[in-house]
Order: C-alpha cells, then structure tokens, then sequence
C-alpha cells in the first residue's frame, strides 16, 4: 500500500469507533450517497498520514435489507470504511440506553438515572446485555477484516467491552483503547452496577489512553479499589501481565484552520461580520447543547454582567452557536425549551428595537463560516461542567492570530491542563466568577492578550491531531514488543 506521496505507509490502521465519519442517505433499492461528516475524533484522525486507516463502525441508518446493506457496503469501501449493521433495536438498548443514558452522564459527573429504582435495574440489564451484544458485533467484523500486523484502536465509552472480544478471539492482536470523555473519580465509577465488568474489559487492550493524567490515575485507582489489582507507575498489573495506562492529550490539525482563514470565502465572511457588529465586541459560544457544556450557566452568567456593568449593555454580543444532539430525548429537549426561555428573556430584559445583546442559533456552522466566527471573536466562552478535552477552545486559539482574544475556559474541561496558562479559568458553576471573568477579558490590555494568546497559540499548533495519533500508535506497538519480550524472558 501506499500514501499519495508514493512512500509505502508503515501500517495498517483499524479504528473502531461507534459511528463512521459519513452520513448516508439512501437513493434507492441499492444506492446511497454518502457525505464526510466532521466530529472531535474525524477531525483528529484525518491527520493521520503515516498509516493506511479504515474505519469501522456503525453508518447511522437501519439497514434491515440485504440488497441495502451490500449496497452500502461497497459504496463505503471506497470511502476505507466497514460497516457494522446494527438494527433499531440494538440501537435503542445499546447506544440511546447504556451509552447515552448510562455512561455518559456518569462519566460526566451527572450520576446514573434517578427513575424508579426497580425499573432502571432492570431496563439497565437489558440495556447492559445490549451492549455487550453490540461490542461483540464490533468485534465481528474486526476479526474478519484484521490481517496480522494491523493496528486496532477502539474509541471512547460505547466499546469498552470491545478489546475483550477481541483479545478472546486473537491474544496476538494489538488492541488500544482510547476514552475521549473523562474517566471519573473511582468513587464515582464505583455506584455502576457492571464497573468490574466493564473494568476487566478496558484491561484486555495493551495500552489505555486518555486525554489527561487525571483521567488515567482515576482509572488505575478504580481497578485497585475496584478490582483489587496492582497500579504501578506504567499501568494496573494483574498476574504479571501489565496494561499499560497513559495520558495522551487530543490536538487538532491547526494548519487547516490557519489556511482556511486566508480563502477569499472566509475573508468575505469576516468583514460582513465584522460590519454586523461594528462597535461591539464580540463573545462566542459553540457547543453541542448537551448539559455538559454548561450552556445556560453560561447565559446567566452573561447576564450578571450585563446586570451589574450597564455601561457594557450597547458595546457587546454573545453569539451562542449550539448544535442540536441526541434531540429525540425528554432531558435534551428540556434544555433546549430552558436555554430558549432564558435567551428571551434576556433579550427582552437588555435589548432595543435596533439590537438584542444574545444571537442564540440552533444549529451547525460549516467549516468556513465557523473559521470566520473565530477569526472575529474578542472573547471565547468555554464553560462546560465537565469535557474530556474540548476542541472548540483549541479552534478558538488556531484561528486568533491576528486579534489575539481571550479565552475564558472551565477548569472542568481537559483543556484546562493544556491552555490554562494563556486562558482565564472558571469554575462554571460560579455564575458570579464568571460574570467578572467576562470583565475582565473584556478590559484586558494588548500586552495581556498578545502574552496569552502566544501561550496557547504555541501549544495548539506544536501538539496536532496528527502528533497526537501518532504517538498513541507508536507506544501501543513498543508495548505490545515489551510485552513480548517480558514474557520471552
Ligand atoms: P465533543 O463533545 O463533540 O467531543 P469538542 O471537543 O468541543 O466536543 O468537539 C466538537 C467539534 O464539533 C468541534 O470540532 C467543533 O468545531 C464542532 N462543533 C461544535 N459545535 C458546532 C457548531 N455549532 N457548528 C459547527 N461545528 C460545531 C468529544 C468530547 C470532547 C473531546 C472530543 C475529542 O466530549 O471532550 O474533546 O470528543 O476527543
């Protein structure tokens, strides 16, 4: 095989994930079209250039039909991606279930479901065996298309239970596992009815990334406390063999964002923005609406400023991009109803008949427009409750060379660790801390903002996707050659 440059590439790449990076549509009886969608992990893994990565996982559709699922998976091939056929079903238990109502806000601090007690015991087992049932059709389609030498890499909390599977099938196959939400306090994985389980699976993998050390020293103390096994400097050891744990911090491929400024499409984006809000600063959000991302916090928080600096009222606008997510759940639709309800009245509390101090918009933003937001934004507002690392903070910062703007940033997202120094952190559950912050970013001096901003700048362009991936594919296979040799001894 080999990359376009005519170099062979050094490896093969299997990545699992639960989603492909594509959309389909279906055309007809044995047509679809596809299109490359954009999320943290296919950002982060279009950076890969040094090995020959296929895709496998789940399409988004129901596929009952055999003459649709053939027809999808050759149109996927050409685009390196495997499906895996998981029907509604499956889907109801495995992904809206345990993943999105289980482990999700779990690994989120929100806790587990509070529903009568009896009946989340038992939607939770059937939720759970769902899972399960779902890893292993993951690891199905793994084992048949695994060739010897491939790298795999499964991703995040919807396949913990997949580097079992797979290592029970193949003990010689090079397993890693990444988590890109945050691993929680042991404390906290401790109240999960299936935490050994779950545990035991994750340490099949030779190596366990996540995007901060936190993250890994909660996950070692939950398989001492929880499994009674040993944690050393390297990883959780059980009966001589290691698991190796590390911390391996998520990037973006900055150079697209820094290009995509100069393209005469963003360039005309910026000055109508620019001219739209000529004599105001402007402060951004763009999050999933997802209540980890704090969104109303951070509303309220902008209104305490507005509230307590009335001089300020006419200089600013807080744009608050939020795509909508997972929007056929009660709890999800409740907050986009009170983040609406709570934009209104602001706007109704501080705006005139010529402006209104939020623009709030439900909806995506292609990359150019996104690009461009950025490159305009005096003041970046990133208060999640709690995030694995947060990409929009790192974009935030590729795309502010030229104006060097504050970033204002939750000291529960990973980026904490990474741009902490250049940012100004919050703790986004102090709405008054965060009103003062906005002040103060707002008030900051050039000398200040140039000083940060060189900080974070620095940070996001030296450590990319692309190092990041690299890095966690290199050390799984020095691991795995360790491994061999401890045991050859
Ligand atoms: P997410 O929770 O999705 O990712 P984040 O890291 O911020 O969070 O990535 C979101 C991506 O979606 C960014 O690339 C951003 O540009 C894009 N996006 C968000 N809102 C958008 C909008 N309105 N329009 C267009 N694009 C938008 C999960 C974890 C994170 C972790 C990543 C990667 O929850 O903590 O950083 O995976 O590991």
């Amino acid at each position: 095989c080999e990359r376009p440059d005519g170099r062979p590439f050094r490896q093969r790449l299997l990545v699992v994930a639960n989603r492909l990076p594509v959309s389909a549509v279906r055309r007809g009886e044995d047509s679809w079209s596809l299109e490359i969608s954009a999320g943290g992990l296919v950002t982060a893994l279009l950076g890969v250039k040094e090995f020959e990565a296929r895709w496998i996982g789940w399409a988004g559709v129901n596929v009952p039909d055999e003459i649709g699922q053939k027809a999808l998976t050759r149109a996927l091939a050409e685009k390196r991606c495997i499906p895996v056929f998981l029907d509604e079903e499956i889907v109801h238990q495995y992904y809206n279930g345990y993943c999105n109502n289980i482990l999700w806000p779990l690994f989120h601090y929100l806790g587990l479901p509070q529903e009568d007690r009896l009946a989340t015991t038992r939607s939770f087992q059937s939720q759970f065996a769902a899972y399960k049932k779902a890893n292993q059709m993951f690891a199905d389609v793994v084992n048949t298309h695994y060739e010897e030498g491939d790298v795999v890499w499964c991703h995040d909390y919807h396949l913990m239970y997949l580097p079992e599977c797979l290592k029970k099938h193949n003990t010689k196959m090079k397993v890693g596992w990444f988590l890109h939400t945050p691993f929680p306090s042991s404390e906290i994985h401790r109240t999960l009815p299936s935490r050994s389980e779950l545990l035991r699976s994750v340490l099949a993998a030779d190596l366990v990334g996540f995007h901060t050390y936190d993250y890994a020293r909660h996950f070692v103390s939950a398989c001492t406390r929880i499994l009674g096994l040993e944690g050393t400097p390297e990883g959780v050891e059980d009966q001589g063999r290691l698991t190796r744990v590390a911390a391996f911090p998520i990037g973006i491929d900055s150079d697209r964002f820094i290009r995509a400024l100069e393209l005469p499409q963003v360039q005309e984006h910026i000055k109508e923005l620019k001219e739209r809000f000529a004599g105001r600063k402007v402060m951004l959000g763009v999050d999933r609406l997802d209540m980890i991302k704090g969104i109303p916090q951070k509303i309220l928080a902008f209104e305490k400023f507005l509230e307590e600096n009335s001089t300020w009222r006419d200089k600013v606008v807080l744009l608050q991009i939020a795509v909508p997510t997972r929007t056929d759940v009660p709890e999800y639709q409740k907050l986009t109803s009170q983040v609406h309800e709570i934009v209104g009245r602001i706007n109704g509390r501080f705006g005139t008949l010529t402006a209104v101090p939020i623009h709030h918009l439900d909806r995506s933003l292609d990359f150019h427009a996104l690009c461009a937001l950025y490159a305009v934004t005096d003041v970046a507002l990133v208060t999640s409750l709690r995030d694995g690392m947060n990409l929009v903070s790192y974009e935030f910062v590729a795309c502010q060379d030229a104006k060097k703007g504050v970033l204002i940033l939750s000291e529960f997202a990973g980026a904490a660790q990474s741009l902490g120094a250049g940012a100004i952190l919050v703790n986004p559950w102090n709405i008054t801390e965060v009103a003062a912050s906005i002040g103060q970013a707002l008030d900051m001096q050039a000398e200040e903002r140039e000083k940060r901003h060189r900080h974070n700048f620095h940070h996001v362009t030296t450590h990319t996707a692309q190092e990041w991936a690299e890095t966690f594919v290199s050390e799984l296979n020095d691991t795995v050659v360790e491994a061999q040799l401890r045991t050859s001894k």
